[in-house]
């Protein structure tokens, strides 16, 4: 038989890591909810702590139901292991400690996520690591960017909630030249859409918490890593912080990643149709899609990504009231952070997700004040255009009334 690694992505989500149950025959994997493993004897328990023996000791340092997750994500991404923490920040946070030691620098992405920005300003600079958040989009600005003390390359692409999309192979070069690993937060577009990895990335993280899981119902995460000494060290750190995931959540994620193929051609084909329809409203200044030829890196988006995914941000004439009067007016859309879901949801990340960012750092990055961002799911596209619709003649409704 084939090898899962050599086989199509759409069998490996429902397949890899999971086998059937040996001692019951049961499809699924089970979730095995224990905090601790019963020793055979003293013997045992001692070859198992000093890694002479394989088996499992405390679930925070391992779980059969854990392994199956990190397996499956392994094998979607490529990559040599995995590990699943309890949320996407626990897994930003595990990277930043593995890899950043007291007078060291980062290089980031000046878009990414808030709080993956805002931990290394205000926690990260009290231990004495510097930083400089770019426009990675531009490849001579990371370049620019780097300095001796450089130890870590973070990028997200594409970013939230600018939709910038830097280019992977052209950073993992830049890398690997300056001798740093290139890190990517792989979560907008999920490792059926893109795998960084395979682009000369060494670590690939995840917010489980969207696409992976799917149903807006677990919070989670997960680290990648392309090489054995980089799993260990993560390894030590991720355990010993307490950073991993409960044996639950682990099972819904596996459970969600089985439709992880079907939910994002439904989302993304959805998607589509809502960015070609903003684009043409006259209430709608701009839209940020990767599958509008007017995206500033539209190119890059073709070249590593398999697909412009279900994210999109647009800005509304009328800035902030603008963007409020079609939060606020949307039906089917549901007003709420996060992304990925099987549901539409939308939000305004300068007074939402963002709002920990200092206005001027968040300009900066492009995140304007009418700044909406939408990310699409599995519904009727029909009925998400009608109900966009519906709130963005709102906004001429108040102009008017004003
Ligand atoms: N990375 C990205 C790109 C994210 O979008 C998020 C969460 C995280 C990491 C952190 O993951 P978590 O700990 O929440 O699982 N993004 C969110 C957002 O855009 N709205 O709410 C959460």
């Amino acid at each position: 038989m084939k090898d899962i690694s050599d086989m199509g992505l759409e069998t490996k989500v429902i397949h890899a890591g999971q086998e059937v149950d040996p001692h019951t025959g049961c499809v699924t994997v089970p979730i095995y909810q224990t905090s601790t493993f019963a020793f055979k004897n003293a013997e045992d328990g001692a070859e198992k702590f000093s890694g002479k023996k394989k088996g499992y000791i405390y679930t925070r340092i391992g779980n059969p139901t854990i392994k199956a997750l990190e397996e499956c994500v392994t094998v979607l991404e490529n990559g040599y292991a995995g590990l699943a923490t309890s949320s996407g920040m626990s897994a930003v946070n595990a990277v930043y400690t593995a890899f950043l030691d007291r007078g060291d620098h980062i290089v980031s992405t000046s878009a990414v996520y808030g709080p993956s920005r805002v931990v290394i300003e205000r926690e990260y600079s009290r231990f004495g690591i510097e930083y400089s958040f770019v426009k990675t989009e531009n490849l001579e600005e990371v370049e620019k960017a780097i300095k001796p003390n450089t130890k870590l390359l973070f990028i997200e692409t594409p970013a939230n909630p600018t939709i910038s999309i830097t280019d992977i192979s052209g950073c993992a070069e830049i890398a690997r030249k300056h001798n740093i690993p290139l890190v990517v937060d792989n979560t907008f577009m999920s490792p059926y859409l893109q795998r960084p990895l395979e682009l000369g990335a060494d670590i690939v993280i995840h917010s489980m918490t969207k696409f992976l899981n799917g149903h807006s119902d677990v919070v989670a995460g997960i680290i990648i890593t392309k090489d054995k000494e980089h799993y260990k060290r993560l390894k030590k750190v991720l355990v010993n912080f307490g950073g991993t995931i409960d044996p639950t959540q682990a099972w819904l994620v596996l459970r969600g990643i089985k439709t992880l193929v079907l939910r994002v051609e439904k989302s993304q084909s959805n998607a589509m149709k809502i960015a070609e329809f903003l684009e043409n409203h006259p209430k709608v200044e701009w839209v940020r899609y990767p599958g509008l030829k007017s995206h500033p890196q539209y190119e890059i988006a073709k070249k590593q990504q398999d697909g412009p995914g279900a994210l999109m941000s647009f800005e509304v004439k009328g800035g902030i009231a603008g963007g409020k009067t079609v939060m606020d007016n949307v039906n089917i859309i549901t007003l709420a952070v996060s992304l990925g879901g099987i549901e539409s949801l939308i939000q305004h990340p300068a007074s939402m997700t963002h709002s920990t960012v200092p206005k001027e750092e968040r300009e900066e990055a492009g995140i304007t004040d009418g700044l909406v961002r939408l990310s699409v799911g599995c519904e009727d596209s029909k009925d998400l255009i009608d109900d966009l619709a519906g709130a963005l003649e709102k906004i001429k409704l108040q102009l008017k009334d004003n």
